[in-house]
């Protein structure tokens, strides 16, 4: 059964009555742009089929009471907690993401009142997929359908035309987005929902994360990468449809997650900031690769990395975005597997079992391969030939067995489409 369903049968049978309505969101892959979303730079994703859906309904008490359906399908229940109540702090565990976007739409004025939410989902968690994003984003969506607000659909997006280009592109995506963080109509745009998000997970949650994975979950279309300037907001959805090119993008699930995750993005994350304060910049995106090397001089070596990625990754997404719009898509390989090199080198946020699943996937054929997400574990992807699927996969099993690693997951994505309502 899909999430969706799977969230409105459990509702029905805990709550005596069908929901209101069910909405979902999807996790999602980065193809490139890491570690650039906080430092204003491009960042290039596309949705997951595996979704969390948040099937609602609405309370007459002012009470948030939320129930997660387990993959073992045991329902978890969290202590209900009056909407008026909300504020960092409050609320723990998986619940605070729930609660968090409750908080933000109060604040908003977006808010009915309570609500019943049971959630159901195939996001895999731990993964670096994004499967917390797709909770938030999903709840946000539930909570404002229960307020009578219905986003509009994310295809709009994609009717945008993709003008061709060689490398390299254009600076920023062709099509634009609103810029303002405020709400400016009844109907707030997908983008606003995202800021919305972000402030959940950074003030509520405690997690000073960028806007990739938010944007990703509830502006990705089917059959497209997102190209977005996380300085301008602007966005365009490119086609990057890889079957049709004869090639896969395999997810390699590390199932590690090693403890010190959080401090290693906390402290990325305020290198660079130290770094744009010393350069006179508001962000690392200000930085030129023209001026790169002036760039580095002045500043102390041990933030040079950091910026040396940074820079050379919006470099990156800009080379993926310009090949894609000319359908070589064979030719973004090199480009995934140089990010890896940078955020392994550069960036020191890979992990043994991360670099052992590029490694084997590149000397098992793949185009191309690297770490995605925050690091210290999570996922990588590796773009293969479709008939060398199963020898790359094969390659990968083999090399975490001779290391007595866990057994990764593998699996094909397929972009998809991103939030909206199911029921
Ligand atoms: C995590 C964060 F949530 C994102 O905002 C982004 O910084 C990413 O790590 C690294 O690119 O997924």
């Amino acid at each position: 059964m899909r999430p969706a369903e799977r969230a409105a049968t459990t509702f029905a049978e805990v709550h005596g009555r069908p929901p209101v309505g069910v909405w979902s969101a999807p996790g999602r892959v980065n193809l490139i742009g890491e570690h650039t979303d906080y430092n204003n730079g491009f960042v290039l994703p596309f949705a997951l089929p595996h979704r969390t859906a948040v099937a609602a309904a609405p309370r007459g008490d002012g009470q948030l009471v939320a129930a997660t359906l387990g993959s073992d399908g045991a329902l978890q229940h969290a202590a209900p907690v009056a909407v008026a109540d909300l504020e960092p702090g409050r609320v723990t565990g998986w619940a605070a993401y729930v609660a968090g976007v409750a908080w933000v739409l109060r604040d908003q004025g977006l808010l009915a009142g309570g609500a019943d939410l049971v959630i159901a989902g195939d996001v895999p968690t731990g993964a670096g997929l994004s499967s917390s994003h797709a909770l938030e984003c999903a709840v946000a969506l539930a909570l404002l359908g229960l307020a009578g607000i219905e986003v509009d659909p994310a295809e709009d997006a994609a009717s945008h035309p993709t003008p061709t280009s060689t490398v390299p592109a254009s600076p920023t995506p062709t099509s634009t987005a609103p810029t303002s963080t405020a709400p400016t109509s009844a109907v707030p745009s997908r983008q606003e929902i995202a800021r919305w998000v972000q402030r959940s997970e950074n003030d509520f949650v405690g997690a000073p994360t960028g806007l990739l994975d938010q944007t990703a979950s509830l502006c990705c279309v089917e059959a497209h990468a997102l190209f977005l300037d996380v300085r301008s907001f602007e966005t365009e959805q490119v086609a990057f449809d890889a079957a049709a090119s004869g090639l896969d993008v395999l997810v390699i699930d590390t199932r590690a997650n090693h403890s010190h995750s959080e401090s290693g993005y906390g402290e990325r994350r305020r290198g660079c900031e130290r770094a744009a304060e010393l350069l006179g910049v508001p962000s690392l995106r200000e930085v030129e690769s023209a001026g790169l090397t002036d760039a580095l001089a002045r500043l102390p070596e041990q933030l040079r990395p950091l910026v040396r990625h940074v820079v050379t990754e919006n470099d990156r997404v800009l080379s993926t975005v310009a090949l894609l719009r000319d359908k070589q898509l064979a030719e973004v390989g090199p480009v995934l597997t140089a990010s890896h090199v940078s955020l392994r080198d550069d960036y020191r946020i890979s992990c043994l079992e991360l670099d052992v699943a590029v490694d084997a996937a590149l000397a098992a054929g793949a185009l191309g391969a690297r770490m995605i997400g925050g690091g210290f574990g999570g996922s990588a992807i590796a773009l293969v030939r479709s008939d060398e699927r199963e020898s790359v996969e094969r390659a990968v099993l083999t090399a975490f067995a001779e290391r007595s690693l866990a057994t990764p997951r593998l699996f094909t994505a397929v972009p998809s489409a991103g939030a909206g309502r199911d029921q």
